[in-house]
């Protein structure tokens, strides 16, 4: 059913359109005629007005104690929790992930936000022996100021909450820009802060168009802080550029994830969880598995499960509970999909299943591709080393672990990786010789605990790492405080 409500920014405290008047409309993915509603499409100008409001209230937002703060975090995990469904359904429709997957991702918004409010009864610091007689000293920390917070398609409550969660609580100001196809849930989720009682200004949201936004909150010397996650190359642009303005900056970018099976693992359980490592959330996540490397004594047994536990999986309306695997979100990624499936194909690789659109009946009017397994890829073709962010699965045979380590360790990215055996020597040499920011052993590639760190290696992150302990590091100033009381 079509949409033709109007949303609005939320700056200050007050819902309105964008300063131009101008807007721009959100459609379903998993149906391109089903319109969503109209968006404000705002500029610099919007992302000034939320500066100004957000640098006004700076003072008295963190002057409120951070259990207090907690409180007010509190209120939103229980106002979350009786709009669980509706969270769900939103993300759904406007991602197009299966809605099993958009339940989950409300829980973990949900898990974020109880994490960060009981950190409000923390925040520590650490006090020191002094060299000097009578003196104290000790740590404490201070909110950055004004954040911008810079959030992609793929996770569109999920993201935000772990961003913006840990930044109240360590009395931050905030300017949301979420992501542009995208921006119901994140709508959904400042009306929330709303009504749990933010008050003015302390969260500021601005939709439309990155580039210029997320320019402005880079250049103005009124924000202090920048968490950004989506594509390496806009990543590395934010990051330059925030430097040479020194701001903190964390940026969470790629991955290009990869799972060995070696020939002692349970093999029906790595098989499963490799295919829905690749495939769920049709492959557009950043801890998404896009490799499987398979050593050679178990390559066809291999192959050949995770044949079976393909194509038992049903592409369609992510709305639908029997719907294993949503659209693609846009015709963008399907565009940039299809096209890396044909680059691979012209660089030799072999296509064991799927590789085309999917057409016919409602497929037509979504972005919907087959669920992809490429073998014979030789190591430098280009689906080999750069991410895709769809459901394909590139395959490789290999002698033993150390060839395995190779293939895995010789890409750009190292976010995410897995191992499957049940020797835990073979298990330990892959934990210290991996290049990737989360190791797993036995479990896929996916996903994180959020008292844990996220983040990754090499060109999949820069900054803090997000989450655990290190989110509220990465949101505060460590100031040290000498005293003398002789
Ligand atoms: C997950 O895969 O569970 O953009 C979270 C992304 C990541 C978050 C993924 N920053 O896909």
């Amino acid at each position: 059913m079509n949409s033709t409500e109007k949303f609005r920014n939320y700056i200050n405290g007050q819902w309105q359109n964008s300063i131009s008047g101008k807007e721009y409309d959100v459609f379903n993915p998993a149906d391109k005629n089903q319109l969503l509603g109209s968006i404000p499409f705002c500029s610099k100008k919007d992302a000034d007005l939320a500066i100004d409001a957000a640098s006004s209230s700076l003072h008295e937002w963190s002057n409120i104690t951070a259990p207090e703060r907690g409180e007010i975090l509190f209120e939103v995990l229980r106002i979350m929790d009786s709009r669980k469904l509706d969270l769900a359904e939103t993300i759904t429709l406007e991602e197009g992930k299966v809605l099993s997957d958009s339940e989950a991702e409300v829980k973990r918004a949900m898990n974020i936000i109880q994490f960060s409010a009981g950190e409000g009864r923390r925040l520590l610091g650490n006090t020191s022996q002094s060299e000097n007689e009578n003196n104290v000293s000790y740590t404490m920390r201070k909110p950055l100021g004004v954040v911008g917070i810079i959030t992609p398609w793929n996770f569109p409550l999920a993201i935000p909450a772990w961003k913006i969660a840990p930044a109240l609580i360590c009395g931050n100001t905030v300017i949301f820009k979420p992501a542009f196809s995208t921006p119901l849930s994140a709508i959904k989720l400042v009306e929330i802060f709303e009504e749990a009682g933010l008050p003015p200004g302390v969260i500021n949201l601005v939709t439309g168009s990155g580039s210029e936004i997320g320019q402005s909150l880079v250049e103005d010397n009124r924000v202090q802080g920048i968490s950004f996650t989506g594509s390496t190359e806009i990543g590395t642009k934010i990051y330059s550029d925030g430097a040479s303005k020194l701001k903190k900056i964390q940026c969470e970018m790629g991955g290009k994830n990869a799972v060995i099976v070696l020939k002692d693992a349970d093999i029906e359980k790595a098989a499963k969880d490799v295919v829905i490592g690749a495939f769920g959330s049709t492959g557009q996540r950043c801890t998404a598995t896009s490799r499987v490397i398979i050593e050679q004594e178990i390559y066809e047994e291999f192959i050949e499960k995770m044949l079976i536990f393909t194509k038992e999986l049903k592409t369609g309306n992510g709305i639908d509970p029997d719907i294993d695997i949503g659209p693609l979100s846009s015709l963008d990624q399907l565009e940039k999909v299809t096209e890396y499936i044909g680059l691979g194909v012209e660089q030799g690789g072999k296509i064991l299943i799927g590789g085309h659109r999917l057409e016919g009946e409602i497929f037509d009017d979504g972005f919907y591709v087959e669920p992809t397994i490429f073998v014979d890829v030789d190591k430098e073709n280009i689906v080999a080393k750069e991410e895709i962010f769809g459901p394909v699965l590139i395959s490789f045979k290999v002698a033993d672990l150390s060839e395995a380590l190779d293939i895995t360790n010789d890409v750009d990215f190292g976010l995410s990786s897995s191992i499957y055996t049940k020797d835990i020597k073979q298990a330990y040499k892959y934990i210290n010789n991996v290049d990737t920011g989360m190791v797993h052993v036995n479990s896929p590639t996916l996903g994180g605990e959020v008292h844990l760190p996220f983040g990754g290696l090499k060109s999949s992150g820069v900054g803090h790492r997000e989450q655990g302990e290190e989110g509220f590091n990465f949101f505060s100033e460590l100031i040290s405080v000498y005293i003398d009381h002789s």
